[in-house]
């Protein structure tokens, strides 16, 4: 029986693989997952040559007729297209990419797989299988680019799915067309079958614009095509949770994985009466002060919210002047006193290296981390210039950045996301990063660290001050990492993630 192969690439939490997955199954194809590699942070980045010997042998065996690759990150382009020639020589079976990067950046994928599927992959690749599979061209069907006819075919894009109800959600009890490879092993069954955290999605889309994010590509690539922002009801997304907490009962925390937390109060009010009869079990999400008013976080609180990853970027005025994005700095204040109030851990984020970003702004940032209630967490990102994004296309115009800056033709996403010491800086940004590292632990008392950012000294000689900023953290990751362990909510994959960081001796901040 012919049966389509998809196959996540060093991204063990995929859900685009499992949903589509889900989608094909559904539609009657038999489908196997396969995940190679362990997660992105995990020190080998490079392919396995056994591993991929042994992925292309179980396709053969299994009789793979059609291959799905998930190329969601451009970094990763080199490691997509050495996979695809392989599986193209070895099987001689038609490729199709799909993921986020596919949909940003289709001229450069195009020379590489058999088919693109640009955007939402479910009814597309299910409609590009069904042909294949008769052993037809699969040319003329929305949302695929390809050669494969002997000329270019560039369809456009179907509507938006519009009732996200109506998806399949991934499953996890199948496990025997599910395997993983890495390190020379194969295991059978799903990657995340024993993690105690379940992630999930419940919306598409976002209600803002932010010129970073990749949802300013998204949009205008969308645009015409359907609403943008979409949510799942609340009785679809808890039938997914009780569903996989019968065939997961390990699973001790969940976290949703939606970039932005739902910002409609009716939903929320529901969902958090109903997670707390039906789940009761602590949650993660993703917000912003924006959308965290005080009756909210009592309100996501009640219903057992225990960690925020809660977007700052950089100060209100900088927020706003270059991503289309306000959040008044009082508002981040409020927002983490009141988070902490409530016993909800918020995980600040913050993203630095902008090419504008002016020294003002800088001491500006660390003057609205010193103001919050410490302790708390706080990740540093560095500026990635993702294809399409609003502030991509502004810096290229304006020639801050030439396109060998921009992911798929820089792998800046794999070294320095997560800014660390490991990419050289002018002196003064160095300072800066190991002044914002300080700055959300109690250590050092807040007037030392305004006073070494308005120290000429140490503008041009940080080096003292990045050695404190690194011990200081590695002392919070070492307390961090035996806690989680003791509760044992230290993840497999999280372990591995920090186990890889540790060897890139890139440990992020926290
Ligand atoms: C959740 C998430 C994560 C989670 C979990 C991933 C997961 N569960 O899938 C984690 C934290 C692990 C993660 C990791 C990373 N992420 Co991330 N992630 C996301 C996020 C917010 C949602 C992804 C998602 O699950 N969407 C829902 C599913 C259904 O959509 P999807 O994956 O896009 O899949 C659909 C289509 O793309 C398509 N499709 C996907 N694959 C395929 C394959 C085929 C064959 C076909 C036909 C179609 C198809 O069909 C799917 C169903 O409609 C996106 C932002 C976004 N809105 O896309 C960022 C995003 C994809 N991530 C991003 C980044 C940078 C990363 C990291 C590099 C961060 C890092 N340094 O660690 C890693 C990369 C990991 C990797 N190897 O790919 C960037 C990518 C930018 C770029 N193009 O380079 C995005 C766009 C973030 C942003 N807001 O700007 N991520
Ligand atoms: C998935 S985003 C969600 C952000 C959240 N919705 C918000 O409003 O802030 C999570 C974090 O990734 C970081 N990030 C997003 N785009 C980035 C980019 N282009 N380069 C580096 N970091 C980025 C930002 O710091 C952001 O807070
Ligand atoms: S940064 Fe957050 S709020 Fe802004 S567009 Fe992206 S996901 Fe939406």
């Amino acid at each position: 029986m012919p049966r389509v192969g998809l196959i996540s690439l060093f991204v063990v939490e995929s859900n685009g693989i499992r949903l589509l997955a889900s989608a094909l199954r559904r539609a009657g194809y038999d489908t196997d997952e396969y995940y190679l590699g362990y997660h992105l942070h995990h020190v080998k980045r490079t392919l396995d040559a056994d591993d991929v010997k042994r992925l292309i042998a179980t396709m053969r065996e299994r009789g793979v007729s059609v291959v799905g690759l998930s190329a969601r990150i451009g970094a990763l382009l080199p490691q997509a297209i050495e996979l695809t020639r392989a599986i193209q020589q070895e099987l001689r079976v038609p490729v199709v990419w799909g993921g986020a990067h596919v949909t940003m950046a289709p001229e450069e994928c195009l020379d590489h797989a058999d088919y693109l599927v640009l955007g939402e992959g479910e009814s597309a690749m299910v409609e590009v299988t069904s042909r294949l599979m008769a052993g037809e061209l699969a040319t003329d069907i929305a949302n695929v680019w390809t050669r494969a006819g002997g000329t270019e075919q560039r369809n456009p894009l179907r509507p938006l799915v519009a009732d996200l109800d109506s998806l399949a959600y991934p499953d996890y009890h199948s496990n025997s067309d599910k395997f993983w490879f890495r390190d020379g092993r194969i295991d059978e069954g799903d990657p995340l079958a024993k993690e105690p955290v379940y992630r999930l999605m419940v919306t598409r889309g976002c209600v803002n614009n932010c010129g970073f994010c990749g949802v300013s590509a998204f949009r205008r690539l969308y645009e015409g095509r359907g609403r943008f922002y979409r949510v799942r009801s609340v009785e679809n997304t808890l039938a997914e949770l009780e569903y996989a907490l019968q065939v997961r009962p390990k699973i001790r925390r969940i976290r949703f994985d939606d970039e932005l937390f739902v910002p409609r109060k009716d939903w929320l009010e529901d969902f958090c009466r109903e997670y707390k009869a039906r789940i009761n079990l602590p949650f993660d999400i993703l917000s912003s002060p924006r959308i965290l008013d005080d009756q909210t976080i009592e309100l996501l609180a009640g219903a057992g919210l225990d960690l925020v990853y809660l977007g700052v970027q950089t100060t209100g005025a900088a927020n706003q002047a270059r991503y289309e994005r306000t959040v008044p700095d009082h508002d981040v204040r409020r927002c983490v006193a009141k988070l902490a109030e409530h016993g909800v851990r918020p995980v600040v984020q913050v993203l630095i290296d902008d090419p504008d970003a002016s020294l003002a702004e800088k001491r500006a940032l660390l003057g609205v981390l010193l103001a919050l209630p410490r302790p708390y967490d706080l990740l540093i990102y560095s500026l990635c210039h993702w294809p399409g994004t609003s502030r991509t296309l502004q810096l290229l115009e304006e020639g801050r950045i030439g396109p060998e800056d921009v992911e798929g033709r820089n792998d800046k996403v794999l070294r320095q996301f997560n800014a660390d010491f490991t990419r050289p800086r002018a002196a003064v940004d160095e300072l800066f990063l190991a002044l914002y590292m300080l700055a959300n632990k109690r250590l050092v008392p807040r007037p030392i660290l305004f006073w070494l950012s308005s120290h000429g000294y140490f503008a041009e000689n940080p080096q003292r001050v990045v050695e404190l900023a690194r011990a200081v953290n590695m002392g919070k990751l070492v307390v961090r990492g035996s806690s989680a362990l003791l509760r044992g909510e230290l993840s497999f994959h999280t372990l591995r993630q920090w186990l890889g960081d540790w060897n890139n001796r890139s440990l992020p901040s926290i």
